[in-house]
C-alpha cells in the first residue's frame, strides 16, 4: 500500500458509483447525475413501485440494459488484484447495483444496494437471474403471483443487505477505504464515523472533497482509474 510502512491486516472498502463512472455508468448526484434528471421519489422508493410499477421498471430497464455497453475500468481490476494477492483480509462492500467488480474478477463482492441482474418477488422472496427486461406482468416463477417481480435492489427507505456482515467486518478492520462516492446515503455514509470510533484508519479516494471529508485521516482527489491502482501498489 503506498505511503504507509506497515501493511494492515484487514482492509475494508467501501465503493460507490464514482467507481464506475469512468467505466460509462452515470453516478448519482454529480451535474447531469441521474437524480438531476428523475426524481429519487419516482423510481427509487417502495412507494413509487405500487403507485407506477411500469415506470419504475422502465428505470431499472433501461440501467440493466446499459450494463451490455459498459466494461470494467483500472479502478475495478485493481481491487479484484487486491482481494486475489494480499496477504490480509480484503472486505469489498459496494453501494453500485452494476456487476462491474464481478466483471473486474472480485470474488466476493458484498452489494449492499443490491444487484440489477437479480429480479426479487415481493410475495415469496424468490431470487432469479435477470437478464432481460422486467415487466409488471411478470409472473413469479415460484409462487406464480402476477406483478409482484421487482428489481432486487434497496430502495430508499428500505433495509440494506448484508448490514451484520458489514458492520462485523468493519470493526475488525484497520483501514477503511470509500472509494467513489458522496457519502450522502445512510447507512454507508456513517461507515467512516463508525470506523473512527473503532479508532480505524480511514482513507477516502474520490473526484473531489465530499461533505464528510473532514471526517477521514486522509483524503486523495482524483480520477478513480488512477487513484485506486496506486493505492493498491
Ligand atoms: C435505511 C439503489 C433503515 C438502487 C439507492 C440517517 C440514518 C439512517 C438512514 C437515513 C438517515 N437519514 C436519511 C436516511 C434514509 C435514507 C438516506 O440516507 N437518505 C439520504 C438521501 C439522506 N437511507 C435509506 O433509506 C436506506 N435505508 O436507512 O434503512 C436503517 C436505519 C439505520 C441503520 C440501518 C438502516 C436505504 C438507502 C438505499 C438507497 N438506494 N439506490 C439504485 O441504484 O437505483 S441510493 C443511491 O445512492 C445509489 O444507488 C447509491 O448506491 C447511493 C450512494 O450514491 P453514491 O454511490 O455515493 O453516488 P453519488 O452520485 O452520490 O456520488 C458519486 C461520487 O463519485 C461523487 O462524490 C463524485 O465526485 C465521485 N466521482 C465521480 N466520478 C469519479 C468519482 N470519483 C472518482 N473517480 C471518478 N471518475
Amino acid at each position: 500500500m503506498s505511503s504507509r510502512t506497515s501493511a494492515p491486516a484487514s482492509i475494508f472498502i467501501l465503493t460507490g458509483a464514482g467507481i464506475s463512472a469512468e467505466s460509462g455508468v452515470e453516478t448519482f448526484r454529480d451535474k447531469g447525475g441521474i437524480w438531476s434528471k428523475v426524481r429519487l421519489e419516482d423510481v427509487a422508493t417502495p412507494e413509487a413501485f405500487m403507485r407506477d410499477p411500469e415506470k419504475v421498471q422502465a428505470f431499472y430497464n433501461a440501467r440493466r440494459a446499459s450494463l451490455k455497453e459498459v466494461a470494467p475500468n483500472p479502478a475495478h481490476r485493481a481491487l479484484a488484484k487486491l482481494e486475489a494477492d494480499y496477504a490480509g483480509t480484503v472486505t469489498l462492500v459496494t453501494q453500485n447495483i452494476d456487476d462491474l467488480h464481478e466483471r473486474a474478477g472480485c470474488r466476493d463482492v458484498i452489494h449492499m444496494h443490491g444487484e440489477l441482474l437479480i429480479a426479487f418477488c415481493a410475495a415469496c422472496g424468490a431470487r432469479e437471474p435477470a437478464r432481460e427486461a422486467l415487466s409488471p406482468q411478470d409472473v413469479c416463477p415460484r409462487c406464480g403471483k402476477v406483478g409482484t417481480m421487482r428489481p432486487d435492489v434497496v430502495w430508499f427507505g428500505e433495509m440494506p443487505y448484508h448490514l451484520d456482515r458489514i458492520l462485523a467486518a468493519l470493526g475488525e478492520a484497520d483501514l477503511f477505504v470509500s472509494i467513489g462516492t458522496s457519502g450522502a446515503v445512510y447507512p454507508a455514509a456513517g461507515f467512516v464515523a463508525e470506523a473512527k470510533r473503532a479508532g480505524i484508519e480511514t482513507l477516502e479516494l474520490n473526484l473531489e472533497p465530499t461533505e464528510g471529508s473532514f471526517q477521514f485521516d486522509e483524503a486523495r482527489h482524483g480520477l478513480a482509474s488512477v487513484l485506486v491502482p496506486a493505492f493498491v501498489e
